[in-house]
């Protein structure tokens, strides 16, 4: 038997390699591959691809660790050469637990496992049993957990089987009446109990079969495995002549380092797409000339850096032969190209060799979700106090505008949507296809994103999830995060200051329903004024770049804040921290709007006062060309005064008026002392702490004569002593 292969009649794997290629394949080379699926789930390399070409392919990529699953001498040449892999997933355990009928053979499996040898007797319940990190070629350790299957016994089954990583379900060869128990009864308790881990279904005391009796394990377990899904492998062994006992833990173990789930769908029977993501990324980065192949060079550095080996030249020959011969576009004059590389690791997958894809994928930084792995995210280079914010620097900034120029493919200056979704096509998935990123920024006429628009949602992103934009900058290509982001100087360090050093600022847009919050945010992403009145019931961003005067532009964010959220939003000490400018519209004909408003304005401005992270604010009047309600001017004018800050600003939507009011807004966040509203108590607050502190200077000068005389004293007292 060749390395790796695992014979079809003794062990069963259950991946699809037909329809893994479905997923990724045009639909040319599905309809080439669709006569070779079928609806069993069990597929060999042979339905469509002969037995000579797999070996060059299994050969390839191989990690040196897993290099021999062959009867004799599993263990030891796996532990051989494993040395120096570092634990996969993160795990550094692994418990399996064995569960099936009585007199099923757990305990012998179990006990011949660890020692290998065949018990002549065996005590009914092992206690838990430890396979060291030397065992298997991912050097992690195992403990293996038996159980009893006797009723009163079940409590404590449950318990065990909760635990575990892994469940190990035993039937007897020679018992089909225990076959049959687990789809009847183990595998529906496994489910009731609600544990989601892979199974292994192992048929023991293979020695016992009956010789006339010969049927194939893939016939008997192809039905039991279509309906649980759950089953990762079967394989059948015999404690008494050991036959593939090292393998049965061994693909439990695999089952929970290298888990099939975030690779494959079971359901679609396809590849999952964050998985041809990550691959599609990790190609890009390899094709180093990015001429859209692998060289042969370029292979073997690739080959490096997964499996520390290089590769021969006739390997890399073999391989992209087999490719070529099963798919002409897997291999150009150049290379092999992504289809290519796609199809290999389908290839793998299908051979049950999951842990070849892990290995590449994990060299890569990708965790068990297939996202990059938080370690790799330097977090310390923006955690920051509430007060402060994240910004992208200037070579972020180019590197992001590289980017657009490079999928702008038409060269209109505008991204469509298939564009966009083109340059996340290497992450785990479009970052902007939910809230609060969808419809943030704003479309040309024809739904492209323009360079502002591109720009304007990465600023947002960085402003509120920092940690979210250096991953997806990673997926993107961009190397050094270190140089990505810088945090900003803190709100009240720019307020004593008297300047802010930001380029991105956060407006809150306050104001009671129907004042036209949602109208300002529309007309801000240039989008048609509408008369229909939708409510918004949940927070929404708006982003944009304003041009200031004397050419600086700035990106401004949006941030409505439905009427009925801002009690809770307020209910945060550190809520204002974040904002730079407050806004609050009111509906300018309507006076029940305006008094929402002053409310709102007053309980921002004392919320300022009470925590310290004091905002400046506009009032908006909007609905300009509307009557105003009487006394508006006379009402508005007292507030703005008493509070001290700037008059209304009053603007139409509908008329397209917008006062500049934009502009406006920014610039009051560009000086974070001036427009600082002050409310009675806060003024009254204040007198009163400057009245405290110049009669707390009075008790401190006071202080100082005592302590001094106090001191003077003891001076004096010594010396009496010492006299
Ligand atoms: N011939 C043969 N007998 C086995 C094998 N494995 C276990 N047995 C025997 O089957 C009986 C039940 O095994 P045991 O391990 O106690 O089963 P458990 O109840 O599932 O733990 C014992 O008499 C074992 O010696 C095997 O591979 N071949
Ligand atoms: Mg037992």
């Amino acid at each position: 038997m060749r390395d790796g292969v695992i014979l079809p009649v003794v062990c069963v794997n259950k991946n699809v390699p037909a329809l893994v290629l479905r997923y990724f394949n045009k639909a040319r080379f599905t309809d080439r591959l669709r006569p070779l699926s079928s609806p069993n789930p069990i597929h060999h390399l042979t339905l469509y691809c002969a037995p000579g070409l797999v070996a060059p392919v299994l050969g390839f990529w191989k990690p040196p660790s897993a290099s021999s699953i062959s009867d004799q001498n599993l263990r030891g040449s796996m532990a051989r050469n494993s040395a120096g892999n570092a634990s996969p997933g993160g795990k550094t355990s692994v418990r399996i637990v064995v569960a099936g009928d009585r007199g099923t053979g757990k305990s012998s499996l179990i006990c011949s496992a660890a020692t290998d040898r065949f018990p002549a007797t065996v005590p009914p319940v092992l206690p838990p049993t430890r396979l060291p990190e030397d065992f298997y070629p991912d050097r992690v350790p195992i403990t293996i957990i038996d159980t009893s299957s006797r009723v009163e016994d079940s409590v404590k089954l449950g318990e065990e089987l909760r635990r575990a990583d892994a469940v190990v379900l035993t039937y007897g060869c020679d018992q089909p009446a225990t076959l049959e128990r687990l789809s009847s009864f183990w595998l529906p308790e496994l489910r009731r109990l609600e544990v989601n881990v892979p199974v292994i279904a192992v048929g023991c005391k293979l020695d016992l079969r009956d010789e006339l009796q010969q049927i194939s394990l893939e016939s008997v377990m192809a039905p039991i495995m279509q309906i649980f899904r759950e089953i990762e492998t079967c394989i059948e062994c015999s404690a008494y002549k050991q036959i593939q006992i090292p393998e049965v833990f061994y693909y439990a173990q695999k089952a929970v380092l290298h888990p099939t789930g975030p690779l494959f769908d079971q359901e679609s029977q396809t590849l999952k797409p964050r998985c041809v993501r990550a691959l599609k990324r990790i190609f890009i980065i390899c094709d180093r000339d990015k001429d859209g192949a692998l060289s042969d060079a370029e292979l073997n550095e690739f080959q490096l850096k997964c499996f520390n080996a290089p590769l021969q030249q006739s390997e890399i020959v073999g391989v992209k032969r087999v490719v070529q011969e099963k798919l002409p576009e897997g291999v150009n004059e150049r290379g092999l190209t992504l289809t290519g590389f796609l199809f290999l690791h389908a290839l793998f997958i299908e051979k049950g060799r999951l842990e070849t894809t892990w290995t590449v994928l994990r060299k890569f930084g990708y965790d068990n979700d297939i996202k990059l792995s938080e370690d790799l995210i330097p977090y310390s280079s923006f955690k920051h106090s509430p007060d402060q914010s994240v910004e992208l620097t200037n070579e972020a900034i180019d590197f992001l505008k590289g980017i657009f120029e490079l999928f702008d493919s038409d060269g209109d200056g505008a991204l469509r949507p298939q564009e966009i979704d083109d340059i996340f096509s290497t992450a785990p998935e479009s970052p902007w296809d939910e809230a609060p990123y969808k419809d943030a920024a704003e479309k040309t006429a024809l739904g492209g994103l323009s360079l502002d628009g591109f720009l304007s949602l990465w600023a947002l992103m960085t402003l509120l999830d920092p940690a979210r934009s250096l991953e997806n900058l990673v997926y993107l290509g961009y190397v050094d995060l270190l140089t990505a982001v810088h945090v900003t100087k803190t709100r009240r360090h720019n307020r004593k200051k008297q300047q802010s050093d930001r380029n991105v600022f956060q407006c809150f847009v306050f104001g009671p329903k129907r004042a036209g919050k949602s109208a300002l945010l529309n007309s801000f992403l240039g989008r048609p004024f509408a008369d229909t009145y939708s409510s918004t019931s949940d927070e929404r961003f708006a982003v944009n770049v304003v041009d200031q005067s004397m050419g600086t532009r700035r990106i401004l964010v949006l941030r409505e804040i439905p009427e009925d959220k801002a009690r809770n939003l307020l209910s945060s000490k550190e809520s204002l921290a974040a904002c730079d400018i407050a806004i609050f519209v009111h509906d300018s004909s309507d006076e029940p709007s305006w008094k929402r408003a002053t409310e709102l304005l007053v309980e921002v401005a004392s919320h300022g006062e009470v925590t310290g992270f004091e905002v400046p604010c506009l009032i908006i009047a909007a609905k300009d060309d509307l009557d105003p309600f009487p006394m508006a001017i006379q009402d508005s004018t007292r507030v703005s005064q008493d509070m001290g800050i700037e008059a209304p600003i009053p603007i139409s939507m509908r008329l397209g008026d917008f006062n500049n009011v934009y502009r406006r807004i920014v610039s009051a966040a560009e000086h974070p002392h001036l427009s600082i509203p002050e409310t009675e108590i806060g003024r009254s607050r204040k007198q009163y702490h400057k009245l405290v502190n110049r009669s707390l200077m009075f008790v401190s000068v006071g202080a100082a004569v005592a302590i001094v005389g106090l001191a003077a004293y003891r001076v004096y007292a010594a010396r009496k002593n010492s006299s």
